[in-house]
């Protein structure tokens, strides 16, 4: 059994919709970073950076942060989503990486500057979009003749695909990214990835692409 610590952002959404492709029974227990759950000592106590999402494996007492080592850890564990193959396999984790270090933490600062700030820094605002559009056409390409970013269905494309649902907050226009926006839609119709999308809780549908 698998204790999720988790909010409705894109962080918290990839490793939910990989425990419902998994098809593993979870518990998924609320932290609302907007009223600071994610500062309290109990929560300290699993995930140290004060940040969703994190784990604990009631199996063997393991307490994970960082939602990429997360999603290594339950596809290693559970024999899915990660290809055993040396080279899909690294494929895969460079793919993992790209989101964990662009795409993830420049499109929040997008959401941060355009989608919640506008005004207060044109030059972030410019930087921040100017650097998502680009990681965009980056994704574009790579998808250019593939349905999916590795070979099979994988944790890179469910550690995507929650930051590019978030395409209107960042003022993308997917019509630009056609590659990207047909497989954001071939995800988006997966049950697994609805179920998923609406953990802990729903708090609007999912955005059509
Ligand atoms: N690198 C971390 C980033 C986690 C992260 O930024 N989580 C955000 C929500 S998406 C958060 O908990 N923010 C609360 C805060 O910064 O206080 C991961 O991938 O797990």
């Amino acid at each position: 059994m698998i204790d999720l610590y988790t909010w409705t952002t894109p962080n918290g959404r990839k490793v939910s919709i990989l425990l419902e492709e998994l098809g593993v029974e979870y518990n998924a227990h609320p932290i609302n970073i907007g009223q600071g759950d994610q500062k309290t000592p109990e929560f300290l106590e699993i995930g140290p950076n004060n940040k969703i999402p994190a784990i604990v494996d009631q199996d063997n007492g393991l307490k994970l942060m960082e939602s990429g080592a997360i999603m290594i850890y339950l596809a290693e564990k559970y024999g899915n989503f990660l290809p055993t193959d040396p080279m899909a396999r690294i494929r895969v984790i460079e793919w993992l990486m790209w989101q964990m270090g662009g795409l993830g933490p420049m499109a929040g600062q997008v959401h941060h500057f355009v989608h919640f700030n506008p005004g207060k820094a044109e030059y972030a605002e410019e930087r921040f979009s100017a650097e998502a559009n680009r990681l965009y056409g980056v994704l574009d390409k790579r998808l250019e003749g593939r349905e999916f970013i590795v070979d099979d269905y994988s944790i890179a494309d469910m550690a995507c695909w929650p930051w590019v649902s978030r395409y209107e907050w960042q003022q993308i226009d997917l019509t630009q990214y056609p590659n990207v926006r047909d497989w954001y839609r071939r995800i988006a119709a997966r049950e697994a990835v609805q179920r998923g999308y609406h953990v802990p809780k729903k708090v609007g549908e999912i955005p059509p692409g």
